[in-house]
């Protein structure tokens, strides 16, 4: 896991953008799923259009639960807000921090080289539920 900023000078035609916003007062994303190839550069611009901060965590496949509920628990750990509360868990791959209203995010990362279906939530207590989607690798 990392907290990856954009690198400009690394753009190339490879490079798969994404763009996903947060949708106001409904906690969720505005995108649930989208395809990306295995090994690819991936770069996802959260854009936070929400009241409330969010981030965006990926998760390994079949781990969303896992990662959200560990999210969740963090809201009893006193340092939750300096760790954007995205938990310290191998299950995590790529997460943002938290981006504030108004503010927006790249998360630039390569995609998995194993072709699966790999999740990504908002790790802030009580929202990983609603506010999720699935990034495809194939
Ligand atoms: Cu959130």
């Amino acid at each position: 896991m990392a907290w990856n900023a954009a690198d400009p000078l690394k753009t190339s035609s490879d490079v798969k953008i994404i763009r996903i916003k947060t949708i106001r007062e409904a906690m969720k994303y505005d995108l649930n799923a989208f395809t990306v190839s295995p090994g690819q550069t991936v770069q996802i611009i959260l854009e936070n259009t929400d009241a409330i901060e969010h981030n965006l965590v990926v998760t390994r496949p079949g781990m969303r639960k896992k990662v959200g509920k560990a999210g969740d628990a963090m809201m009893k750990d006193e340092k939750g807000t300096e760790k954007n509360y995205v938990p310290s868990l191998p299950e995590v791959m790529f997460a943002t921090p938290f981006v504030n209203p108004g503010q927006s995010f790249t998360l630039t990362f390569k995609a998995p080289a194993k072709a699966g279906d790999y999740p990504y939530i908002c790790t802030f207590p009580g929202h990983w539920t609603l506010m999720n989607g699935v990034m495809h690798v194939k």
